[in-house]
């Protein structure tokens, strides 16, 4: 699409996590961009943003091309979570669709280090299934979506963390929900886990710092995780850091200026 080349540049930033929220405040104060904020809308009260906010799904990848191409947008930045692989898959389809550059911003996944006691699995089903069958203290931290999965081994006593507060699931009967969105902090996952006699944590391998308080904790308690493996994302230009992504930017701004258009 052709824009003048001293207008700003239209930079869609597909958010939700930690980084994106960074990158989201980088991005307003850079007057060479106009850049939109996009959450699914799967939390009552999001983070507020610097940023203008769209909130809620496009319509698949068909939904996604319409809108890139309605909006103008020339940059799409892919800063969704890595178990967002219907986000992230759609976001490579409908850039290539429309021909705009996608990046994706990727934290590298936790590693297990000294003194960690982990089982990893592909699936969090297989991460509950790899409980224990007698009744066990377990620690779910794999958010409201997976409560469903949950309730396949209902005799385990749950203390189950959401971000929205909501009742215990009535098909669990020994189940407690606890409402945090993060970033959480190692010595509180400590004294909640001691609090509650904790033996097993159910966790996805998400990255970053804001949740792997659970994982310090476990470690420091001699606690059991049972860590579910990243879903497979097809190739895409991939940064690991807030800085990467605004170079990335940066040197397309410098191209389209070069180019004129
Ligand atoms: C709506 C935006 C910030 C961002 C916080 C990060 C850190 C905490 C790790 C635990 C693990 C979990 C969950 C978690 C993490 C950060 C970050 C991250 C895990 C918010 C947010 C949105 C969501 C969606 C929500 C999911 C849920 C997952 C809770 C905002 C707070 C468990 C995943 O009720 C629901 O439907 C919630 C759904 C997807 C997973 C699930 O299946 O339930 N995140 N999380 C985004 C949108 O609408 O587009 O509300 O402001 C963002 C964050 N979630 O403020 O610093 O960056 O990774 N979020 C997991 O990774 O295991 C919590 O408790 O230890
Ligand atoms: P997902 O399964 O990959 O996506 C399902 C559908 O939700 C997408 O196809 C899209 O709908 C919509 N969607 C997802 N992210 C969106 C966004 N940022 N903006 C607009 N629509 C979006 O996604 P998810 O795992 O449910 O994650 C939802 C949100 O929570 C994302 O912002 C993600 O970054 C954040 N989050 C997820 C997790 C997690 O554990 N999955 C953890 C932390 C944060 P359409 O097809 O209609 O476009």
């Amino acid at each position: 699409m052709i824009t003048k080349p001293d207008s700003p540049l239209r930079v869609l930033l597909l958010g939700g996590t930690t980084e994106a929220a960074a990158l989201a405040r980088a991005l307003a104060d850079d007057k060479r961009l106009a850049a939109t904020l996009s959450l699914a809308g799967r939390t009552a009260n999001p983070v507020a943003s610097p940023l203008p906010v769209r909130i809620g799904g496009f319509g698949g990848v068909d939904g996604l091309s319409a809108y890139l191409a309605h909006a103008r947008i020339d940059l799409v930045i892919d800063a969704t979570h890595p178990f967002a692989a219907r986000m992230s898959a759609n976001a490579i389809s409908a850039a290539a669709a429309v021909g705009i550059p996608l990046l994706a911003i990727e934290r590298p996944p936790w590693t297990r280090t000294g003194g960690d006691d982990w089982i990893e699995y592909d699936s969090i089903e297989a991460a509950i299934a790899g409980l224990p069958a007698a009744p066990q203290n377990v620690f779910s931290a794999l958010g409201r979506q997976a409560i469903p999965a949950l309730s396949k081994a209902p005799q385990h006593r749950y203390l189950i963390r959401v971000v929205d507060a909501s009742d215990a699931p009535a098909n669990l009967p020994h189940a407690t929900m606890i409402a945090a969105r993060g970033p959480f902090r190692a010595e509180d996952d400590i004294e909640l886990f001691s609090r509650h006699g904790i033996r097993h944590v159910l966790a996805k391998n998400a990255g970053g710092n804001a949740a792997y308080a659970k994982i310090e904790a476990a470690r420091k308690l001699g606690i059991k995780v049972h860590m579910v493996r990243r879903p497979a994302i097809a190739a895409r230009e991939t940064v690991t850091s807030v800085e990467a992504a605004l170079a990335w930017i940066t040197r397309h701004h410098q191209l389209r200026s070069e180019r004129g258009v």
